[in-house]
């Protein structure tokens, strides 16, 4: 936070969002009607997730690990249509937070017959270059990773490769890996989905303050800085800032830090990158996947694509 806050530009780390408040304000958005995204990837998993399964299990039995702790009825669908496949499945959710996934395989083994959660606590952002461990897998069987939601969006591409690399070598030739991404749309559309008139994505950005506050002893107004959400057309990602309305002075007892803000001066907390066509694709490719298949909704606004580890 000290590196962020007195950087130049300042920044913070966008999975800073997520205190327990930053993760109801995320599900809020989640049911915007301008933000799309889970409302469309949903879609197509209504759609297609007996093909995606059916693909990626090459008749082979499938067990299903989640890179973050699978809240959504996205995942659901696609557990759904492995117990249809299969009978019944093993879901390896995968997150940094034990609560998250002490509530997700609460909710997830009394919602749905079939399913067996083992969870995994691992910051899979973290590590440099190791690969991810999944653990084994029985004889004759077969995983599938998911990493659906858009959630490699808030990696810069160099990142996200990395992370993709890093998945690669947790996994056996013949596994499989599902990649969700947003694609780039007219700007609009993508604007209208972080700067919501109901003003959601506006707390959920002044959030970070209200945690910095309680966990650093930090002295923000959260009212004192605008939420700014911005199209970056070069580098392909909106980008939300929280932009100081005047010059001013914030005290962080806990680091033992005063901030000075110029009027007008922000801090970026996150960048959401879309994907050109083709382009997630060929980063399943350069990881070591071939991509097996990509499925899009009719506006072509979303894209899941299934990689096969080769
Ligand atoms: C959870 C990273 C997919 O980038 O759309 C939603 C987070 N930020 N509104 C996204 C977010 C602002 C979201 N992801």
């Amino acid at each position: 936070m000290r590196e962020g806050l007195t950087a130049r530009p300042k920044r913070l780390p966008a999975w800073l969002f997520y205190d327990e408040a930053g993760s109801r304000l995320f599900d809020a958005i989640t049911e915007l009607p301008e933000y799309y995204l889970t409302r469309t990837e949903r879609g197509i998993f209504l759609l297609a997730s007996d093909e995606i399964l059916a693909r990626a299990a090459e008749g082979a039995r499938l067990r299903i690990a989640e890179l973050g702790a699978g809240s959504a009825d996205k995942t659901r669908l696609l557990l759904q249509a492995a117990i249809e496949l299969q009978g019944a499945v093993l879901y390896e959710p995968v997150d940094v937070s034990a609560s998250a996934l002490e509530g997700a395989r609460e909710r997830i083994e009394r919602e749905i017959d079939g399913v067996t959660v083992t969870p995994r606590v691992m910051d899979y952002t973290d590590g440099d270059g190791s690969r991810l461990h999944f653990g084994p897998v029985d004889c004759g069987e077969r995983r599938l990773v998911l990493y659906i939601g858009s959630s490699i969006g808030n990696f810069e591409p160099h990142q996200a490769a990395k992370l993709l690399h890093r998945v690669r070598a947790g996994l056996r030739k013949g596994d499989s890996f599902l990649l969700g991404v947003d694609l780039a749309k007219e700007d609009s559309i993508l604007l209208a989905a972080y700067d919501d008139a109901a003003g959601v994505t506006a707390a959920f950005n002044r959030n970070l303050l209200v945690r910095l506050n309680r966990e650093l002893d930090a002295e923000f107004e959260p009212e004192a800085f605008a939420h700014c959400a911005l199209w970056n057309e070069e580098e392909s990602r909106i980008e939300m800032h929280l932009k100081s309305r005047g010059a001013q002075r914030v005290r962080v007892g806990a680091l033992d830090l005063t901030v000075e803000f110029a009027a007008g001066e922000s801090i970026h907390t996150e960048n959401s990158y879309k994907y050109r066509p083709g382009q997630a694709e060929a980063l399943l490719t350069a990881a070591g996947f071939c991509a097996e298949a990509t499925w899009t909704d009719a506006r072509g606004w979303f894209a899941v694509c299934l990689g096969r580890a080769k």
